[in-house]
């Protein structure tokens, strides 16, 4: 009995996997999706700023931050554009890494990622402690490109791509939901791809 549910399950996601989220077409490519300019950051200038609610506020530079230990992750991306990439080799570190050199004060419950260039993209921190949320300094086994965030980015594999910071250089801790760049401008909250989770009811395409 056990055997068969858990054969049936594995199915169902070889199946959801194939395929990509409801209104998402499937491309090989991967497309540039930026709203306004392209920040150059070298990686010297580079720092990020993990404050808000938590217990110490962090900092660090390029080498500090890849002195944490290193994953690669396959995911798929989605954009909620409905372009869908379903194979993608990001290498970086841990959102959960990351939350060791500090800890989320207990009313924390959300997370804003800054951006270098001004964007903001909001986030609830149980989606954020998945196994599977990368600050990612690599794509398909080569350095982020500038367009695509370099040197660091943001991937959340289980929300439309807007909510993937590029050229991320600050979490900060909220204890109440706020909405980012594109959350103000009617994007979705929480904005999950296999919801549709697309934009705030009232301007549903
Ligand atoms: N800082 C910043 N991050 C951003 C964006 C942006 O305009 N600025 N665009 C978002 C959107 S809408 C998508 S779909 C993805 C696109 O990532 P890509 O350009 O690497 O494909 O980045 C997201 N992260
Ligand atoms: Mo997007």
């Amino acid at each position: 009995m056990l055997n068969k549910l858990g054969r049936i399950t594995r199915i169902n996601q070889r199946r959801m996997r194939a395929d990509a989220p409801p209104g998402q077409f499937v491309t090989e490519k991967f497309p540039v999706l930026t709203f306004g300019p392209t920040p150059r950051i070298s990686t010297a200038a580079w720092e990020f700023k993990i404050f808000g609610l938590v217990e110490n506020e962090v900092r660090l530079d390029w080498r500090q931050f890849n002195d944490l230990p290193q994953t690669t992750l396959d995911a798929e991306f989605h954009c909620v554009t409905q372009w869908s990439k379903l194979q993608n080799t990001w290498q970086g570190i841990l959102f959960t890494d990351l939350m060791k050199l500090t800890a989320p004060k207990p009313d924390a419950k959300f997370v804003m990622a800054h951006c270098y260039g001004g964007y903001t993209t909001n986030v609830a921190l149980d989606t954020l402690m998945d196994d599977d949320v990368l600050f990612a300094h690599s794509h398909d086994g080569a350095p982020l490109t500038p367009e695509h965030g370099g040197p660091m980015r943001l991937v959340v594999p289980k929300r439309y791509g807007w909510k993937s910071a590029k050229w991320v250089n600050g979490i900060e801790f909220m204890a109440e939901d706020a909405p980012g760049f594109w959350e103000v401008r009617g994007y979705h909250m929480e904005g999950d791809p296999w919801k549709e989770e697309r934009f705030w009811s009232s301007l549903s395409y």
